[in-house]
């Protein structure tokens, strides 16, 4: 089939159609500049989906939570797009056949756009490759876009940089994330599932978790569901807390954290791109690299070889004294 152009794709994405719409974030994925013009006409028109965020451990449900919300969020009459970002489990067509959900059925609705991200190499980092999907699925007219990230502070994708209610999926019998919570390492959700509720040990769990909780001063107190995601219970009481934490934001608040993370994503990825920048000319130049050596040799000062670094790569005059960093 032939390339689409750029406004067939503009169109295309508007009209919320598939094909473009893939195509679209393969091009941003890829660095293209196509998708970054596709980004500029289209970026104007953002801000309407409402962005869902489901973190956790690996294996505690998050994908098979996603595909639920989709069948429940769907039968709402909304149209929907899930990102995943998990590099180990993609979201495919073929996985995840619980009995009463099946994703593959997702895959057909034209009101579903499902992508998972991490699998191949992204030019400007995945979290870069998140934000600009999700602002495609946004032009493209979801009501909420689902974003499914593996995160207890080691992921590259900080879900709370992109999305508007944070779900914390947890499960019984693996206490790692209620540890990081409890320790302050992990952000509080706004809202927590514990899924797999069937598990003998849930109701020990929700009791840990509203202990924890308890503990710390908390502007709003997340609502605990009790999930079983195969079979598709407790899902309503799910999408419920959802929609409760987005009325508490109401719409100022939203906007002001819209606007407040939108300006902190521009600022981390340009610091990331100044990162790469410092990094290959370093690499490239042989007199940066002998003041490096001479600092390792204790001949000159670490602030001394900053200065030099930063004024030769950055071309900013800084006084010994200043941090740069
Ligand atoms: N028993 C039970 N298994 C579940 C439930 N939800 C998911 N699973 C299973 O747990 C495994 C991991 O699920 P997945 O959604 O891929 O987890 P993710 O890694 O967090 O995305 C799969 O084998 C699922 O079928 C649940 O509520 N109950
Ligand atoms: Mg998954």
């Amino acid at each position: 089939m032939a390339e689409l152009t750029v406004d067939q794709l503009v169109d295309g994405v508007r009209a919320g159609k598939r094909r473009p719409i893939a195509r679209a974030i393969s091009l941003v994925e890829n660095g293209d500049p196509k998708g970054y013009e596709l980004l500029k006409i289209l970026y104007p028109e953002t801000g309407e989906a409402y962005a869902v965020g489901l973190t956790g451990s690996p294996g505690v449900g998050k994908s098979t939570l996603a595909s639920a919300l989709v069948a429940h969020t769907r039968a709402l009459d909304m149209q929907i797009g899930v990102i995943s970002v998990d590099p180990s489990s993609p979201f495919t067509q073929g996985a995840l056949l619980g009995d009463r959900i099946r994703l593959a059925d997702h895959f057909l609705d034209e009101g579903v756009f499902i992508r998972s991200m991490g699998a191949r190499g992204h030019l400007g980092g995945l979290a870069q490759a998140t934000l600009e999907a999700a602002l495609l699925l946004d032009a493209a007219g979801k009501d909420v876009v689902f974003i499914e990230t593996v995160g207890t502070g080691q992921s590259e994708v900080e879900v709370r940089r992109v999305a508007d209610t944070v779900v914390l999926v947890l499960m019984p019998g693996s206490g790692d994330a209620v540890q990081a919570l409890k320790a302050g390492i992990m952000e509080i959700p706004n809202v927590i599932a514990i899924n797999k509720r069937n598990h003998p040990q849930a109701k020990t769990m929700l009791t840990e978790v509203r202990q924890m909780l308890a503990l710390g001063e908390i502007e709003r107190m997340p609502t605990i569901v009790l999930t079983e995601a195969l079979e598709g219970h407790g899902i309503d009481e799910l999408w419920a807390a959802v929609e409760d934490h987005r009325e508490w934001l109401g719409a100022e608040r939203l906007a002001e954290r819209r606007k407040a993370r939108m300006a902190a994503e521009v600022f981390a990825i340009a610091s990331e791109r100044a990162k790469e920048h410092l990094e290959r000319q370093v690499a490239d130049d042989l007199e940066l690299q002998r003041l490096l050596g001479e600092v390792q040799d204790r001949k000159l000062d670490p602030l001394s070889a900053v200065r030099a670094i930063v004024e030769r790569v950055f071309n900013i005059r800084t006084n010994g004294a200043d941090r740069v960093g």
